[in-house]
């Protein structure tokens, strides 16, 4: 179905007799597409006799994810471990983990006769995401939904998580693969194209700071969720505050680093990734300083001296690395990022390759902001 949202007669009817195996019986009054994420398919299931309890159905991109199978091992690890600590450590505010919901058989997922693989889970109940950050409230939120994800999982082995996802927020690999696609592929040249090849080689090196400081032991293995952008954080409807981090595919072992970059990336860029109007994007400060507030009034007990010191890097490079992922994505001929356009890979990586330009023309505001929050912490 991709990200039209528009569901056929036909598959209607398929996705129906889908939800009907976790449905537990119940009728299915209603199947609409849902969210607006870039892999999976999602749609919300509204059921006739309960109304209040509709749940998420999702058709797992299993070209993306080849071992589906492992992704739902990892959420149950994951789930399981929250919910023992949350069970002896209670929080004082509400706090939610979406449940796997089984199949009729007892699975946690169904697989079709055509190999396409389905999974249930619960509705996060009256909670909203938004895929733009609106105010400097809703950015302490998302930063305080990263901390307690983080903090949740401080004491899970990232050992006991599989790799779900290989080379995922490796960011050399996909210069890598960037560069193999350019020695193979006929370029159709345009200015915007231009701009991306110069901007990827005149950045190179940027590719390498996280690996480096990987590997030199300056930052170490935790668990991290690697995918945390504003529009998988669930917030609380009635009280608009963050309530659930979803999208748990990628939790494995990794550096946190890639989370904290990855949220103020998506968190601090109010026009959203989907603008069309890339050369008015900018990385904005107070959301910035309201997202490393709310980060760090739940991880400042865990991040070390030098976990500090790369944040900055953190934030360029995973922009840097989302940029170059659309751009290779573009050049393959758009096979991993749902599109609704041909050219909406290339669009996508000018608004990341901007907001890469705003946040290094700002490098000293944002240093000053984060050592201000560190010295507060410490
Ligand atoms: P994708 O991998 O395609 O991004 P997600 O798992 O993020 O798929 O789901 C797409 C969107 O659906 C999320 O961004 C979120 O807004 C919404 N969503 C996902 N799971 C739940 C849930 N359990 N409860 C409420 N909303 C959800
Ligand atoms: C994808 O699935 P979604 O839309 O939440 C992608 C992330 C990117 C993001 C950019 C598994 O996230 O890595 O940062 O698009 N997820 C995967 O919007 O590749
Ligand atoms: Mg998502």
């Amino acid at each position: 179905m991709g990200q039209n949202n528009q569901i056929s007669q036909l598959e209607r009817s398929q996705i129906i007799a889908i939800a009907q195996k976790f449905s537990n019986q119940n009728q299915i009054a209603d199947i609409q597409a849902f969210g607006s994420g870039n892999i999976n398919d999602t749609f919300l299931v509204s059921l006739q006799e309960v109304e209040a309890q509709s749940f998420i159905l999702q058709r797992i991109n299993t070209k993306v994810f080849r071992e589906p199978k492992l992704v739902m091992q990892n959420m149950r690890v994951y789930a399981n471990h929250v919910r023992d600590r949350l069970q002896n450590y209670p929080l004082d505010r509400r706090w939610d983990i979406p449940k796997i919901l089984p199949t009729q058989q007892g699975q946690d997922y169904w697989q079709t006769e055509s190999g396409e693989f389905w999974r249930s889970l619960s509705f996060i109940a009256g909670s909203q995401s938004f895929d733009a950050m609106q105010n400097i409230e809703q950015a302490r939120e998302v930063g305080y939904a990263l901390g307690m994800f983080h903090h949740l999982t401080s004491d899970l082995l990232p050992e006991r998580l599989a790799d779900t996802l290989e080379g995922f927020h490796i960011t050399p690999r996909y210069l890598q693969q960037y560069e193999e696609i350019l020695g193979t592929r006929n370029i159709n040249k345009s200015p915007e194209v231009d701009y991306c090849l110069r901007f990827v080689s005149d950045r190179k090196d940027l590719a390498h700071i996280l690996e480096d400081a990987k590997a030199s032991g300056k930052l170490p293995l935790r668990v991290m969720h690697g995918d945390p952008k504003v529009n998988n954080i669930l917030f609380d409807r009635q009280t608009q505050l963050a309530v659930s981090v979803v999208d748990l595919d990628t939790v494995k072992s990794g550096l946190v680093h890639y989370d904290i970059g990855d949220c103020l990336r998506s968190g601090c860029n109010p026009a959203g990734e989907e603008t069309e109007q890339w050369q008015d994007v900018q990385f904005d400060m107070d959301l910035c300083q309201g997202i490393l507030q709310g980060y760090l009034s739940t991880a400042q007990s865990f991040l070390t001296e030098s976990d500090y010191a790369y944040i900055y890097d953190a934030i360029r490079v995973i922009t840097f690395e989302l940029g170059l992922r659309f751009f290779t994505d573009y050049l393959s001929g758009n096979i991993y990022f749902n599109v609704k356009h041909s050219e909406h890979n290339l669009w996508r990586s000018l608004v990341q390759f901007r907001l890469v330009e705003s946040i290094e023309t700002q490098e000293s505001v944002i240093q000053k902001i984060i050592k201000d929050i560190q010295c507060k912490a410490l």
